[in-house]
């Protein structure tokens, strides 16, 4: 649907395809082991510009409402353990379809299913603690990146 509708248009940039922005974050995982300076070279290699950044801690309330849609899976109170345990990276990103592009680039959930290559496939540990997060949808990421960043923060960083 969307190449149809762009075949239609004479703007060369309209045809090139849309820039948009997705959320990710680099997990406690990632952050205690060191790995977060390669995470971000691995995304920017993969096309991404980070366009905001911040580190924090999750408190056990906001990592809940973050992931409020698994509130009643068997893996939440683990979940929400260890997103609290320690620093976690959040990361306003913008490529050419950013969400789908980022969701290939991280692979599954679970790294033993992550293809070669992707990030969860080189450093995750296991299922849970899984080096990254990536929105799943253009709504979630518009929730998530208004989660961690107001509109000021993330026009005054990128212009
Ligand atoms: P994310 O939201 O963090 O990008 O991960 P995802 O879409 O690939 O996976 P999702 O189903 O949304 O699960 C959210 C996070 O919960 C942990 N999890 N643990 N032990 C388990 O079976 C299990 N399943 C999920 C992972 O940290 C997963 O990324
Ligand atoms: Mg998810």
């Amino acid at each position: 649907m969307g190449n149809l509708a762009r075949a239609d248009t004479h703007n060369p940039e309209e045809r090139e395809g849309e820039m948009n922005r997705t959320l990710a974050i680099v997990k406690p995982d990632a952050v205690g082991s060191g790995k977060a300076g390669k995470i971000l070279a691995h995304l920017e290699k993969a096309g991404f510009t980070i366009k905001a950044m911040k580190m924090t801690r999750l408190t056990q309330l906001q990592a809940g409402r973050f992931y409020e849609v698994h509130r009643e899976r068997p893996f939440f109170d683990s979940l929400l353990a260890f997103m609290t345990s320690g620093p976690c990276l959040p990361v306003v990103l913008e490529a050419e379809g950013a969400i789908p592009r980022l969701r290939e680039t991280i692979g599954a959930t679970d790294p033993v299913e992550a293809a070669p290559g992707t990030i969860r496939a080189l450093y995750a540990e296991n299922k849970e603690r899984n080096a990254i997060h990536g929105s799943d949808s253009d709504e979630n990421a518009a929730r998530e990146i208004a989660f961690f960043f107001s509109d000021q923060e993330v026009l005054e960083l990128s212009g």
